[in-house]
């Protein structure tokens, strides 16, 4: 991916401590050749930010928000709230419920205000890389291909390696 492109995905999380998560997508992302950019926007710590973060996203050209948070984790839906971008949102294992309560709070969003949510953890985080990727893919051939060979190549690793016991 060019170096000078501009992002075209925000990766945002509520805390540093949610990286070895969110950078997950950020991997995917980069995969596919999705310019992203990343910060820490905290739903609580920092609401003021949250909401120019928001507010301004879509006109410095971002199509895509990722919205990574743990336990009361409000950071995706007030995102999605100030933005019509879509918004996904990625629940981070928390240490004391295991993400439980971080998948209810994103998850349980009140009709007329969209978050899409994935599974908690790595998974959800990697889903949310891919998923934002076929959202540009839409309207970027280049993207789209590299989501389909993507797939293949997974396709391909599971057919060539049908034998479930260890190596
Ligand atoms: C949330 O609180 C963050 O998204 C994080 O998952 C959780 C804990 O944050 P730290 O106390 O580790 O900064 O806002």
């Amino acid at each position: 991916m060019p170096a000078n492109e501009s992002p075209r995905v925000g990766v945002i999380m509520g805390s540093k401590s949610d990286w070895p998560v969110m950078e997950h997508a950020v991997d995917m992302l980069e995969r596919l050749g999705v310019a992203c950019e990343t910060r820490v926007v905290s739903a609580h710590r920092t609401p003021d930010l949250l909401f120019d973060y928001a507010k301004s996203a879509a006109e410095r050209g971002l199509q895509v928000i990722i919205a990574g948070a743990g336990g009361a984790a409000h950071l995706p839906g007030m995102v999605a709230s100030q933005t019509a971008l879509p918004v996904l949102g990625v629940p981070v294992e928390s240490k004391s419920l295991k993400g439980l309560d971080s998948l209810l709070s994103i998850v349980q969003m009140p009709g007329g205000v969209s978050v899409g949510t994935l599974a908690i953890g790595k998974a959800g985080a990697t889903n949310a890389g891919l998923l934002a990727a076929q959202i540009v893919g839409l309207q970027d051939a280049k993207v789209r291909e590299a989501v389909e060979a993507f797939r293949a190549e997974q396709a391909r690793n599971v057919l060539d390696n049908p034998d479930p016991r260890p190596d």
